[in-house]
């Protein structure tokens, strides 16, 4: 084990910026920052057989994830894997076919989530573990290291309805005509997904961001006990093992639901999506920690004058509380790599 947790004094510009210390300037990372706008992921892609036969081959998510670093000099590397490892160590029936994403056998009753169970969680997540392992001695010691996982909910809709949705309907309509019942299926996830991050860090995460990507789908009558209360659960585990490991969390979309977000479940930041204002969220959020975000994915496929010009809103609007640089969700794979190494080389250098 090379676990790295006490990272109370690292010199990382990133874990400085996650403990309020002063930074030369805003640390950068990207969501998706390994994946498909790159040739070299593709052609990794190519030699690993399946996307899921990816995730778990330590050796070429190792690769992966070092692939954008070598390229960009992020201040951080994101782990390669996906947030659907948990479903599937749980014995859900998972598989990604190119083109389609991800498809899972539904899990829409008692009777089917019955049949999960955490009894061989580390064993299938052990080579997730591996890669960490190899990341720590890997990466450039100027970057630091997140883990990751999908927040309940989010995971949550992709088991119940079997596929992504517009709309996360299929596990809505379970959790609203079946509170009880859907929140077994909710406290499975709290618990593997708190079990597997205390394992991430053990063996090395110095971070972790937990991804609730269809927060912003929930009404305001439900986002307290399908968003901020798991959240809040999963938080609470892990600060009582790792109290200096930081926490970021992504209720993408929800709005002015960020506040209570950043109040309410004890992580340590947020990160934004493109749609939240910087002077709004310097007021409302940066008092209460760290803010992550936020330049809109498809400006980084634009690039050009555009792009820099909104990064510098950005830096500039967030610029007296705690920031790190980010896109407002992934890249996607049609961004031009060289677009992503002129905003790289701006965040940098500050000149473009
Ligand atoms: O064929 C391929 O190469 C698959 C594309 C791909 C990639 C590169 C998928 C399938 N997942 C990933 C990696 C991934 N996923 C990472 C790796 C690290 C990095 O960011 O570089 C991370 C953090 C995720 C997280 C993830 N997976 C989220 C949450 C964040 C987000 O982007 O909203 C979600 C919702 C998923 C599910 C998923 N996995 C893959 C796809 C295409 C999807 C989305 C399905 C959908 O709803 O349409």
């Amino acid at each position: 084990m090379n676990g790295m947790n006490g990272n109370q004094n690292s010199s990382k510009r990133f874990l400085k910026a996650l403990r309020h210390e002063p930074v030369d300037r805003a640390p950068f990372w990207y969501m998706r920052q390994a994946g498909r706008y790159l040739p070299e992921y593709k052609a990794t892609r190519a030699d690993a057989g399946s996307f899921l036969d990816l995730c778990y081959n330590p050796k070429l998510a190792t690769e992966v994830t070092l692939q954008p670093i070598r390229r960009f000099g992020m201040d951080a590397a994101i782990l390669f894997s996906d947030i659907l490892v948990i479903p599937h160590a749980l014995g859900q029936d998972v598989r990604f076919v190119e083109g389609e994403g991800p498809l899972l056998d539904p899990i829409q009753n008692l009777k089917k989530l019955s049949l999960l169970h955490m009894d061989h969680l580390h064993e299938r997540l052990a080579p997730v573990y591996e890669t960490i392992d190899r990341l720590t001695t890997a990466l450039p010691t100027e970057t630091a290291l997140i883990g990751f996982a999908g927040a309940p909910w989010t995971v949550a809709t992709y088991m119940v309805a079997g596929r992504g949705t517009p709309d996360q309907a299929a596990a809505k309509t379970w959790a609203y005509r079946d509170p009880e019942g859907f929140s077994k299926l909710m406290d499975l996830l709290v618990q593997s997904t708190a079990a597997y991050l205390l394992k991430q860090i053990e063996t090395g995460a110095e971070v972790i961001q937990l991804f609730d990507t269809w927060a912003g789908s929930l009404s305001a009558g439900q986002f307290d006990r399908w968003c901020i209360q798991p959240t809040a659960a999963i938080v609470k585990i892990l600060k009582a093992r790792y109290p200096d490991v930081p926490i970021l969390g992504f209720p993408r979309g929800a709005g002015i639901n960020y506040v209570r977000f950043i109040k309410e479940t004890g992580v340590n930041g947020v990160s934004l999506d493109a749609t939240v204002p910087a002077d709004w969220a310097a007021e409302a959020l940066q008092p209460y920690g760290v803010v992550q975000g936020n330049i809109d994915q498809r400006l980084v496929v634009a690039g050009g004058q555009g792009m820099i010009d909104d990064a510098r809103r950005i830096l500039d609007g967030l610029k007296n509380g705690p920031h790190v640089f980010n896109l407002g969700h992934g890249f996607v794979p049609e961004t031009p790599p060289e677009h992503v190494a002129a905003l790289s080389d701006f965040l940098r250098d500050g000149k473009a």
